[in-house]
């Protein structure tokens, strides 16, 4: 009788503690999935805002911004109607604020990091609204693309949060080292980046 109850009471051990381990082992794996599902939903779910330009100087310029927030990238995606075709330049400009005909409501470029205006990327510096040229087609249509990791939407680094800032197309190119902007000619589009 007594090797019975030893048994039993092993048994009884046995079972606690292996109920134990596997609750255990339960809470861990939960918390593992969860994770999973965090960086599941980040992916499927980005930041994305999207904007129209509206039509600045008496152009015919119209046209969509859409930013996608990502893995800690901004990927900006721009079509635009109405353009000439050839070069023009685009530009996050410092102030959400499109009001004047002209476009020049929305200040200088974009410029938190006190650079000089330049070619993105350049060893002697660049505004961080220095994005660059496109090329509109012969009938007046463009699409761009422009992708980084030095613009956030909506963190707290100020040198990288794109909100509170505008989009302006130029009438014509950037040439990349004029001081303060290029060179680009009148603003023919204009957004602000507001959520
Ligand atoms: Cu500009
Ligand atoms: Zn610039």
């Amino acid at each position: 009788m007594k090797k019975v109850q030893i048994t039993v009471l092993t048994l009884v051990f046995i079972a606690t503690f292996s109920c134990k381990q596997a609750k255990k082992e339960a809470t861990e794996t939960s918390v593992e999935v969860e994770e999973t599902i965090d960086q599941v939903v980040e992916t499927l779910d980005p930041e994305v805002i999207t904007f129209t330009m509206e039509p600045k100087s008496d152009s015919n310029v119209n046209g969509e911004v859409v930013f996608t927030e990502n893995s800690n990238e901004v990927i900006m995606r721009a079509t635009f109607t109405g353009l000439n075709e050839g070069e023009h330049a685009i530009h996050l400009h410092e102030k959400a604020d499109c009001s004047s005909p002209d476009g020049k409501s929305t200040g200088g470029h974009w410029n938190p990091t006190f650079q000089p205006h330049g070619e993105w990327g350049s060893d002697e510096g660049y505004h961080k609204g220095d994005i660059g040229n496109f090329t509109a087609n012969a009938d007046g249509t463009a699409t761009m693309e422009f992708s980084t990791d030095e613009w956030c939407i909506g963190c707290d680094d100020d040198t990288k949060n794109i909100l509170g800032k505008a989009v302006i197309v130029h009438q014509g190119a950037d040439d990349l080292t004029s001081q303060p902007s290029g060179a680009a000619g009148a603003r023919i589009a204009c957004t602000g980046i507001i959520q």
